[in-house]
């Protein structure tokens, strides 16, 4: 990624600003510059120079048909991007101090604002938004040639580069959004291409650097250059099609700009007198930005093949999974050339080149790239029965240890997710040894153990679920199945009482797509029984099509499990003494059911709807909704913290993702009456964007991270609050020196505080590593390093009897 210092960024753009200034004949074009701050503790977008200097979230205004450049320098660190959903165009993401990234598109003709937001959602939920005002357009076809020929070169040239996808293979230093590291790095490609035609280097016909530099575009493979990022460049990687798609003043602009570099003078463009369109002639493939048309044989090809080749990595629905999303959104600016580039040579990043390794062909690229910038179809259904077809029992029960194997405390380990490895680490607990690393399946999400604690179930966003035995000397996966194309939950059955003995019986997935809970068998992961969760909105009795399953939770005194349903606003109790025949009770709650957990007596179940702001609770008792409390922006518990307040008791607390405060809710209907079910405690933090809250029965303290906050120091601080005085925060460090603080979890004994540092799995030394604390002390014990991208992690203890 380019890194622009700052200072020296806003002068360039002062200049670039000032010479479009001085243009009277072309008012054809307009530039923002955005950087990221905080205001209030919250993410904000801060305007630089011009009318927007110093507004928070500028309204931005072009008239229709301009060309405008939104270039976007992060203030702090955080990862940020800016995004135009309703046109899906985005910059890249910027994710170190300085780093800039810039977009340029033509403002739409039919709308009348354009809304723009941080491309993280979370950091949108926090405020991170405005408006682009579109005006009619005032300026007629040009007339004549622009007033200074040399920056309307150098203007189409850069724009011409965003329509040919250039940007998504070439670093060019110059040109905002021109970091790819497929084809050579052009920043100085024109004083290259003389000296490699002096040297006889050069093995092509061009006589000149500008022949030279048409020449590599129209017949690329006339002279393969020998210094693409990855190693000297190969015959094919860059595709002839792109000259198709530049006008000839287009080609000429790009030429001439590139043969300038990297501090020559840029010859002009001879553009006749007369009208000269606003958008030149184009050609072929559909330019930068526009959704690529496909015929019906094309869809269904890539459909297909999306499926068996790419959906594994990307996930089902395109939204990204161990390879990055890719939406329209995502993969219109990169243009289908530049695309198709990618897919035909894959990535330094571990994708495989799909056309150099034989497997489709250059035409089959080009039909991919295409169909990736389309809308995703509706993925396919999972039934039963293809669920029993993706079933494998590695070690079926008679074959697995009767007792325990290992001499270890298997009740103290640790299930923590690598979540970029596509693995979990089973760690001691005592010695913090790492006992087996097994896969998982990709973005893992969440780990549960049976009620007797020896099996460990983990699922998570390809839907797959693992059964992990932790009785074996190194724990292995004795079962996989897949039940989703995308999950968050899985939870077992606890219950033992009259009704039955159902632990370590059944397990159960809840999915994102498709939207519909399973349930398994709880020692085999043998599919038994599928349900949809597509139903009615419980406020606007409106059918959802896809309302996802979020948190499951199993009660501890009836065989029953707490299903989530988020869109539709429903909290469903499943009995499953009758799996096959399930009855269901659908309790109305709020929209947007999230994450939660028990409060101390595990009779209510808290859970956070988070868009709406409100935790719900649930009696699972009376098998009703107790209540609906109001909480400020995003409640985001995880399963939530437990402790007695001096002032009000018993009560369960949540941080927030869009306000920097833990609340606390009164759960003691009994005890303390008057207070039930308020919010009775508001814990301010140092800011906003925590994610999970943690504290122990037998602990002192609150603990509470701020894992998405955008400012880095926050991010990777962690900060206790004191339950005999929590009216403020009692300390808050920083954890790391880099990367991010996320999700807390005690050990059996309830003396440490386990604590992740998710780092950047690309950054050697800093990939990720476990903070261990003394719970009594606050000291640091010990760190588990290099671990790949650590995120949750569960104690088996912990998690088996729900202690938080
Ligand atoms: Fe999670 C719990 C969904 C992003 C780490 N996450 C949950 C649960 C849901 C959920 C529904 C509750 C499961 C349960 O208890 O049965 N999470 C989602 C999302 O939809 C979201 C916002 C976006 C997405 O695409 O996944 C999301 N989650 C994240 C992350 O970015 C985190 C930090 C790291 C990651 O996995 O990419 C993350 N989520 C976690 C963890 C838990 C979790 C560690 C379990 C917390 C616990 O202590 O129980």
């Amino acid at each position: 990624m380019k890194l622009v210092k700052f200072g020296a960024f806003l002068l360039l753009l002062a200049a670039v600003l000032a010479a479009c200034g001085n243009r009277e004949s072309r008012p054809s074009t307009k530039e923002y510059v955005l950087t990221t701050a905080l205001e209030n503790g919250n993410p904000v977008f801060l305007g630089v120079g011009d009318e927007i200097n110093g507004l928070v979230n500028p309204r931005l205004s072009a008239e229709a048909g301009q060309v405008i450049t939104i270039t976007l320098v992060n203030g702090g660190e955080g990862r940020h991007q800016i995004v135009f959903p309703a046109i899906k165009v985005e910059t890249a993401t910027v994710s170190q101090k300085g780093e800039s990234a810039s977009v340029t598109f033509t403002v739409p003709g039919n709308l009348e604002e354009l809304e723009y937001e941080d491309g993280n959602s979370a950091y949108t939920a926090l405020g991170m938004k405005g408006v682009l005002a579109i005006s009619e357009s005032q300026s007629a076809p040009v007339a004549q040639q622009p007033a200074d020929p040399v920056l309307y070169t150098k203007e189409l040239a850069v724009s011409s580069f965003q329509k040919g996808g250039c940007l998504a293979c070439h670093t060019i230093s110059e040109v905002p959004g021109a970091v790819g590291t497929i084809g050579p790095d052009l920043s100085e490609i024109g004083k290259l291409a003389s000296q490699r035609i002096e040297t006889g280097e050069y093995t092509g016909m061009a006589k000149t650097t500008e022949a030279y530099l048409l020449e590599s575009i129209q017949s690329p493979d006339a002279f393969v250059s020998p210094d693409c990022p990855a190693g000297p460049c190969t015959k094919g990687l860059m595709p002839a099609s792109v000259s198709e798609i530049f006008s000839e003043n287009e080609l000429k602009a790009v030429v001439n700009y590139l043969a300038a570099l990297p501090d020559g003078e840029i010859k002009p463009v001879e553009v006749a007198a007369g009208p000269v369109e606003a958008q030149p002639e184009v050609a072929v493939a559909a330019p930068v930005g526009e959704t690529p048309e496909l015929t019906e044989e094309e869809f269904s090809w890539a459909k297909q093949t999306f499926f068996e080749r790419c959906a594994g990595c990307h996930g089902t629905l395109r939204k990204g999974a161990t390879g990055p999303a890719l939406t329209p959104d995502k993969t219109l600016p990169k243009g289908t050339v530049g695309l198709a580039a990618i897919i035909y040579n894959g990535t330094s990043r571990g994708m495989p080149g799909w056309g150099t390794q034989g497997i489709l062909t250059d035409a089959q690229t080009k039909t991919m790239a295409k169909y990736l910038q389309n809308d995703p179809p509706a993925p396919p259904e999972l039934s039963l029965q293809e669920m029993k077809e993706s079933w494998q029992l590695i070690t079926p029960v008679e074959q697995r240890p009767t007792s325990p194997q290992t001499t270890r405390d298997w009740e103290n380990y640790f299930i923590v997710t690598l979540r970029d490895a596509g693995q979990v680490a089973i760690i001691d607990g005592d010695t913090y040894e790492i006992v087996s690393t097994v896969d998982s399946g990709y973005a893992v999400h969440i780990t549960r153990m049976s009620a007797s604690g020896r099996y460990a179930y983990v699922t998570g966003r390809d839907g797959r679920l693992a059964l992990i035995d932790l009785w074996m000397e190194k724990p292995e996966v004795v079962a996989r199945v897949q039940t989703c194309y995308d999950a968050r939950s899985v939870e077992v059955s606890k219950y033992e009482g009259p009704e039955g003995d159902f632990r370590d019986k059944y397990a159960v997935t809840g999915c994102y797509w498709p939207p519909h809970f399973a349930i398994l068998d709880g020692q085999t992961l043998e599919p038994m029984k599928v349900v949809s969760t597509r139903s009615y909105t419980y406020d606007t009795g409106e059918f959802h099509t896809e309302p996802r399953v979020a948190a499951i939770l199993a009660s501890h005194f009836k065989p029953e499990w707490i299903v989530n349903v988020k869109e539709t606003g429903q909290v469903w109790i499943v009995n499953y003494t009758d799996p096959m025949n399930p009855t269901i009770k659908m309790i109305e709650a709020a929209l947007f059911l999230h994450d939660g957990g028990w409060e101390s007596t595990k009779r209510y179940f808290m859970v956070a709807a988070n868009q709406s702001n409100k935790i719900a609770v649930i009696d699972s008792q009376e098998g009703d909704l107790e209540a609906l409390v109001d909480t400020p922006a995003v409640p985001h518990p995880g399963r939530g913290a437990n402790w007695i307040d001096p002032e009000f008791g018993p009560v369960w607390s949540s941080p927030h993702l869009g306000d920097p405060a833990v609340v606390s809710v009164a759960t003691d209907p009994l005890g303390h009456a008057d207070n039930a079910w308020k919010s009775v405690r508001v814990t301010p933090l140092p800011g906003a964007g925590s994610l999970f809250i943690k504290t122990h029965p037998d602990s002192k303290w609150i603990w509470v991270d701020m894992t998405l906050n955008s400012d880095p120091v926050l991010a990777r601080t962690i900060c206790v609050i004191a339950k005999d005085n929590p009216a403020e925060v009692s300390k808050c460090w920083e954890v790391s020196t880099y990367g991010r603080t996320v999700h807390m979890e005690y050990n059996k004994q309830g003396t440490e505080v386990w604590i992740s540092v998710w780092g950047d799995a690309a950054i050697a030394g800093e990939t990720g590593e476990i903070v261990i604390y003394d719970d009594a002390t606050l000291e640091e014990k010990a760190r588990i390093k290099d671990l790949i991208t650590p995120t949750g992690k569960f104690n088996v203890f912990n998690t088996v009897n729900d202690i938080y």
